[in-house]
């Protein structure tokens, strides 16, 4: 079938100009000037026409971070492949990258099996995987190399969670030496865990249990150590290197000055370290603060981090923004760590709303429209080997294409969001603009408020190596 959207603005990571664009199949044919012959003879053949008058047109959204079934804490994360890959592509998502988890004493190859079983015809839009290491050896060393060549191009390890999923410092060289062989990228969990569990046990012992403790012991200053010993660790492992979750000023600077540098060092932030805080929502009284507990933790407002934050994705110091969507359910999820936060499931809930979140921060005049479509869609694609099959609208990419409307307002809730949570860490954000149409590899999925997709409409995406490096 042949499509035609006709009359919005094309958004892309080089500027904003009205166009028409042709969708054949799967697949965008044109990017068309208005008015032209091409789309007349679309528009007068057999094309079906979709007015995009007074809309944005921008490519779908590429979230590189998310969780979906994530076991954590004796529990999992409340989000299906199915649910949870549907709620992106109700919030203009096209493409997820989850993690699929090799935990200690396991095998990776095993691992990423058990994982590509959970989201094998269940996903809503493509998807592809990260794989975590949990235990760095000579196994999964190897493995690593191996796992490049089938599409599985980034690694994540981490500086925190001790007898869990910390490696060492020996064990962090040795990954970056084995991802500078075979060119792939070492995404890094940037947090000291043996010096925030000891703060952490620290607290417990004064009684201090509620929920803001879990912000208060993960320091700012042990964001920033880590993510400055991943990068020297890189520097002489020679890989390249990308910050997950970066929330923080201090850690921010760490990366800027070895980008100045000109090393192959990059950051992602998510909305939540953008917009939430300790003093307004992980502080909140009783055990409410839990619906925030996430890692890296939410930071303060006096301290400017989220000023600093915005700064970052304008200078390029920031080139990604994700979710680490990590929903929990407050019942039965969050509820087990009444009485000891330490117990609490790490994580927010988020893969619906990030589209509409960076949004405002153009309207709010720390962005522009092309940078936001380059924070959310182009650059993740880039990053990660996606790209141009995925994060542009040109001839030859996927028909991933998101139909936005700049002047409908609404307001996130429980009560209209689409994930699989029994509260929203979003609860009455007012939202301008609004996903309106969502195409996927030219299939309309979401039209007007309604989702026209199904479970396993989505393919698994081999990655190639970044395309991102210098
Ligand atoms: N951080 C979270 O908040 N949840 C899952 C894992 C992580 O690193
Ligand atoms: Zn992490
Ligand atoms: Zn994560």
């Amino acid at each position: 079938m042949t499509t035609l959207i006709t009359g919005g603005t094309v958004i892309c990571a080089t500027g904003a100009d009205p166009a028409d664009v042709l969708v054949d199949g799967e697949t965008i044919v044109a990017v068309l000037a208005p008015g032209s012959d091409i789309a007349q003879s679309a528009a007068e053949g057999s094309a079906r026409v979709i007015d995009a008058t007074g809309k944005y047109v921008i490519p779908g959204g590429v979230d590189v971070h998310t969780h979906m079934e994530l076991p954590f804490g004796g529990t999992f994360a409340s989000d299906t492949f199915e649910s949870g890959s549907r709620a992106a592509a109700w919030g203009g998502t096209t493409t997820i990258v989850d993690f699929a988890v090799q935990a200690a004493g396991e095998n990776v190859r095993d691992s990423l099996e058990n994982w590509m079983g959970k989201a094998e015809g269940n996903c809503a839009i493509d998807y592809g995987f990260h794989m975590i290491i949990g235990d760095v050896n000579d196994e999964s060393l190897n493995e690593m190399d191996n796992l490049v060549s089938e599409g599985i191009t980034s690694f994540k390890l981490f500086m925190a969670y001790p007898g869990v999923f910390l490696s060492d410092d020996r064990q962090i060289l040795q990954a970056m030496q084995q991802a500078s062989g075979n060119g792939s990228m070492i995404m890094m969990h940037a947090e000291n865990g043996i010096a925030i569990d000891l703060l952490a046990e620290q607290a417990v012992a004064r009684g201090e249990t509620d929920p803001v403790n879990h912000g208060l012991v993960r320091r700012a200053e042990l964001e920033s150590e880590a993510t400055h010993r991943a990068i020297q660790l890189a520097k002489v492992g020679a890989a390249p290197l990308y910050i997950v979750h970066l929330s923080a000023s201090g850690a921010l600077e760490q990366v800027a000055i070895a980008r100045s540098k000109g090393a192959n060092v990059f950051a992602e932030t998510c909305p939540q370290y953008l917009y939430l805080s300790v003093e307004d929502h992980l502080g909140l009284p009783g055990f409410a603060g839990a619906a925030y507990v996430c890692s890296t933790p939410l930071r303060t407002k006096h301290e400017h981090h989220h000023a600093d934050l915005w700064k970052g994705l304008r200078m390029n110091e920031l080139s990604v923004v994700s979710t680490d969507h990590c929903p929990f359910c407050m019942k039965e999820q969050k509820e087990l760590g009444i009485g000891d936060f330490r117990a609490i499931p790490n994580g927010i809930g988020g893969v619906e709303h990030r589209m509409d979140l960076i949004y405002q921060g153009v309207l709010q005049g720390e962005l522009t429209l092309p940078r936001w479509v380059e924070l959310c869609s182009t650059t993740p694609a880039r990053m990660f080997g996606l790209y141009p099959q995925k994060g542009v609208i040109a001839p030859g990419s996927d028909a991933d294409i998101v139909l936005y409307d700049p002047n409908k307002s609404w307001t996130i809730s429980v009560d209209n969001h689409h994930m699989n949570m029994d509260h929203s860490a979003w609860e009455g954000f007012e939202i301008e603009g609004h996903v309106e149409t969502v195409m996927s590899r030219g299939q309309i999925i979401i039209d007007n408020g309604a989702y026209l997709g199904k479970a396993g409409d989505g393919n698994y995406l081999r990655r190639g190596l970044s395309s991102y490096l210098v």
